[in-house]
């Protein structure tokens, strides 16, 4: 098909570029929505969406859970990964295999090859939520990328530079879409703009997001 039928939607397939190691596979999750809801139903029961405090403060617009090996967790006393869900003191659920295959294939098709995550982060955004210019730097290892899943309502991506302060481009994120970054961009700023609430047909008016990382801090545990 020529870009004159398609006006520069992005059609699922679409492998863009954001950064000599950042992409966007578009629709790559598609295949795998009818394993990823009722996963998320189970993982949900177990360790629910719950609002976290910063460091600062504040409580998140945007609710968390998480599933795997570690989990992300912030309070008062800093950002950290967890074995333990702190709500209920019990270790997070597993990570179920069609996540975990999900996020080595996006990686593979993104050119990080032998990506294993253990940890994978849930974020819940209802209209209104956000997320706010950040690094995700509380991994252990720095060498390996992030896989990120989006389900639901579209959100508009922030992506910056490596300062904070750095001009960032707006990219939109659609249900079933897979970014991947690593190498000489794991360490850009970004983030979500406030959601919009235009109700998704599968999930009506919320946004799921799927982070997957190597927390790799088996000898830390806390
Ligand atoms: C970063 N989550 O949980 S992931 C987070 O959609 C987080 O919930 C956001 O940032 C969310 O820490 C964004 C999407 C993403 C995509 C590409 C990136 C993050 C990126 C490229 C470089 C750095
Ligand atoms: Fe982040």
């Amino acid at each position: 098909m020529t870009s004159l039928d398609l006006f520069g939607a992005p059609q699922a397939g679409d492998r863009e570029c954001m950064g000599p190691a950042a992409f966007v596979l578009r629709g790559f999750a598609l295949p795998c929505v009818d394993a990823l809801l009722p996963a998320i139903t189970a993982i949900e029961a177990a360790s629910p969406f719950r609002h976290m405090v910063t460091p600062g403060g504040f409580t998140m617009s945007v609710a968390l859970t998480n599933c795997g090996q570690w989990g992300w967790t912030t309070d008062r006393r800093g950002y950290r990964y967890s074995r333990l869900d702190p709500d209920n003191g019990q270790p997070w659920p597993a990570m179920p295999d069609v996540l975990t295959r999900l996020a080595q294939d996006a990686a593979q098709a993104a050119g990080f090859d032998g990506f294993v995550p253990d940890a994978c982060l849930i974020n819940r955004y209802l209209p209104g939520a956000r997320m706010s210019l950040h690094q995700d730097r509380n991994e252990r290892d720095l060498s390996a990328p992030i896989v990120s899943v989006s389900l639901g309502m579209t959100a508009t991506f922030l992506f910056g530079g490596h300062e904070r302060a750095d001009k960032a481009a707006r990219v939109a994120l659609h249900h079933g879409d897979v970014a991947v970054w690593g190498g000489p961009d794991r360490l850009r700023y970004h983030g979500i703009l406030p959601l919009q609430d235009q109700p998704h047909p599968l999930l009506g008016s919320q946004r799921i997001n799927f982070t997957f990382r190597k927390a790799g801090q088996a000898c830390h545990p806390r």
